[in-house]
């Protein structure tokens, strides 16, 4: 699916099935208009959405399940939200997402057993919160987030069991090769991130991977903060031995209240107690295989420091005035927070989202068929939402891979117009800045440029 053209926004993929994808392509792309200037779509939607078995790993660069933005639109504001997806077996590129614009948040995601990495790769200031990243078979390779850029937040997300190493550590911080400001196909410097109250649970050693250099990476990460974060393993699960790697020195970066501890790896810093604290969290198994934390937790009220960004927990709970280390707020009269999330809770079949605004009764599906029809005599045939005018800017284009899951565009609650690739001939809508969904050609090649010349290959296990 390609959403595109000038003007783009106000786009929403819900509710959809993404599956057994295995040729070059990604699942969504997001990207906008070239002219007069690089604009990515902006304030979009993607949620409810299940991606499963993509893959296996393509040897080019391409078989993504979400893009946001492109390389060279890296300053452009998306205010894209990317919510409660499911993501299982996406094996198909290093990046599971990769996001190449500014200003996106991506929370309530699950990702299980996925071969690759949630990738801030071009653009600043979006955030990560209250995502699971999830192993649960031992499958190797299985990765967390890596930063590259300026002011991203990685905050209340959980990292369990991970298995990825090298670029796929489960919270990897790369060393510049160029300042954030100026367009570059390699990495731009990681300056003021957040990586606030996360928890990660018997990860493969190196849990924390800073300064890692792919290029040049002569530009340190610098003037971020690493504040309350636990890191524990509790079974010995890998060979390596330190819970932070530092393969370069960064500058000024602040460590504070964290809690660390491990069964067989060594912590691999120094640092005062305020910084880090070397104790069992005590965390406790639930019963959805979430580790939080129980009465006789050392990291109950123990959060240093002021971090407005994070005023809620994992569970999306209000934290109370003495805040808890890591990514759950312990909350003895809660009545249950937020799980990892399982195929009922995503896709098409699925129930409404927290917004209370899922739609697809009959009536809605008969009005889009009214719709359809009223558009077919403008000349704009297509699929468009119930009850809402459609604004000719808007437009998504579907692939004809994915023209079964066309039906359930008619579901969006968003004014949307959506066009069948297969049907070459329909009469194009005003201002729609076009893209071929079939690429080929010239365009096949410069799209394949922007993927390809956007990073280095990474094999899986490096
Ligand atoms: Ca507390
Ligand atoms: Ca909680």
């Amino acid at each position: 699916m390609f959403i595109d053209g000038d003007g783009s926004r106000l786009n929403r993929v819900d509710h959809n099935l993404f599956e057994g994808k295995r040729e070059l392509g990604n699942c969504i792309t997001i990207e906008g208009s070239e002219e007069p200037e690089l604009q990515v779509s902006q304030h979009d939607r993607i949620d409810h959405n299940h991606f499963r078995n993509i893959g296996p790993r393509h040897e080019e660069n391409g078989l993504e399940t979400i893009r946001l933005g492109w390389s060279r639109m890296f300053a452009s504001s998306g205010f894209t939200t990317v919510e409660e997806n499911l993501f299982e077996h996406c094996d198909g590129d290093a990046e599971v997402i990769s996001v190449k614009c500014s200003d996106n948040r991506l929370r309530r995601n699950t990702f299980i057993d996925c071969q690759g990495s949630l990738v801030l790769r071009h653009g600043n200031r979006n955030t990560v919160e209250e995502c699971f990243f999830l192993c649960n078979n031992g499958k190797r390779g299985v990765g967390g987030v890596r930063v590259i850029g300026e002011g991203h937040k990685i905050i209340n997300n959980y990292f369990g069991g991970l298995t990825g190493t090298g670029f796929y550590w489960p919270l990897v911080l790369m060393n510049g090769d160029t300042e954030p400001g100026t367009y570059t196909a390699s990495y731009h410097q990681v300056r003021q991130a957040l990586i606030a109250h996360n928890t990660f649970v018997n990860c493969i050693g190196n849990t924390l991977d800073i300064g890692k250099i792919n290029g040049t990476g002569q530009l340190p990460v610098k003037d971020s903060v690493i504040a309350n974060n636990i890191v524990v393993g509790y079974t010995p699960v890998g060979s390596e031995d330190v819970l932070v790697m530092f393969r370069s020195e960064p500058e000024n970066l602040v460590w504070q209240g964290n809690i660390m501890y491990h069964a067989s790896a060594e912590l691999g810093m120094t640092a005062p107690e305020s910084a880090v604290r070397w104790v069992d969290p005590k965390l406790v198994r639930s019963a959805d295989g979430v580790w939080r934390l129980a009465e006789a937790s050392p990291a109950i009220d123990a959060a240093e420091g002021s971090y407005p960004d994070v005023a809620r927990d994992l569970d999306g709970e209000v934290r109370d005035e003495r805040p808890d280390t890591g990514a759950d707020e312990y909350l003895p009269a809660s009545n249950g927070g937020r799980h990892p999330l399982t195929p009922a809770d995503v896709g098409v079949d699925a129930p409404e989202g927290d917004d209370g605004k899922r739609v697809g009764h009959r009536s809605d599906l008969r009005e889009a068929r009214r719709l359809r029809v009223r558009l077919a005599q403008r000349g704009q045939s297509g699929l468009v939402d119930a009850g809402h005018p459609v604004p000719d800017e808007l437009v998504v284009l579907v692939h004809p891979e994915l023209a079964r899951f066309a039906q359930p565009l008619a579901l969006l609650d968003r004014p949307v117009l959506s066009r069948i690739a297969s049907r070459p001939k329909l009469r194009q809508p005003r201002r729609i800045g076009q893209r071929p969904p079939i690429l080929g050609g010239r365009r096949r090649r410069q799209h394949q440029g922007r993927q390809n010349h956007d990073r280095p290959a990474l094999t899986c296990h490096e």
